[in-house]
């Protein structure tokens, strides 16, 4: 049985993680997802979207993005971002790296305010070199470091967090498997799902909604 059967999945898909803070308690880093993954489109101006959506309110302490797989024979094609739409302006992963590094992605790579310089990495890698999978800050253009942490600081980790890979040449395309964010503030308490209305409390107010709802079905 489950209510509200026909929820919108966003862009290329939504992923909802359920939970809820039980009260006291301290605070983790957690990872949410995995969001959808694909082709990312050759020289698209758009590029691919991916929505991961938080179902887990607490202010943001810290933000790492985790990419899967992540494959493409140009890195400077691409440009890497990620947005809570509606909060925050789109900040940036990376892009154009080294304005046309023509080294390559393979494998997973995580962003984060504590990572290696990636333009700094990428300084003499060409052709077939790969840029080493691992940890790399954020970066805008000319290398800049974009600080995660200070953009979404402090911002309520619950709803849609989007991120969007366009490559914006032709020729070499790429793609990558999957995506995760990872947000530090998170409650190290997770209520169990018996928590219908989500007060972090599972007691007779949960029942009394199972039971106004029981024998419902979709058909
Ligand atoms: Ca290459
Ligand atoms: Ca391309
Ligand atoms: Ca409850």
């Amino acid at each position: 049985m489950r209510i509200g059967c026909c929820r919108l999945a966003a862009l290329a898909g939504a992923v909802v993680v359920t939970s809820r803070a039980l009260a006291g308690g301290g605070t983790v880093e957690r990872a949410y997802g995995p969001g959808f993954a694909g082709l990312i489109p050759d020289n698209d101006a758009i590029g691919f979207l991916s929505v991961i959506s938080v179902d887990e309110s607490f202010p943001v302490q810290s933000v790492a993005v985790r990419l899967y797989g992540l494959n493409h024979g140009y890195c400077s094609d691409l440009t890497l971002e990620l947005r809570r739409p509606g909060v925050t302006a789109p900040a940036l992963l990376a892009t154009n790296i080294r304005n046309g590094n023509s080294a390559d992605f393979n494998g997973d790579y995580t962003f984060t305010d504590t990572g290696a310089d990636l333009w700094a990495t990428a300084n003499g890698l060409t052709g077939l070199d790969v840029l080493p999978p691992g940890d790399y800050r954020a970066s805008g253009a000319n290398g800049v470091f974009v600080n995660l942490n200070g953009v979404f600081g402090g911002i309520d980790a619950q709803g849609p967090w989007v991120l969007r890979i366009a490559d914006d040449d032709f020729l070499v395309s790429g793609s990558f498997t999957g995506w995760e964010i990872v947000l530090g503030g998170a409650p190290e308490c997770r209520a169990p799902g018996a928590d219908l209305n989500g007060d972090g409390v599972v007691d007779t107010a949960d029942l009394g909604i199972l039971l106004g709802q029981f024998g419902f079905t979709c058909d």
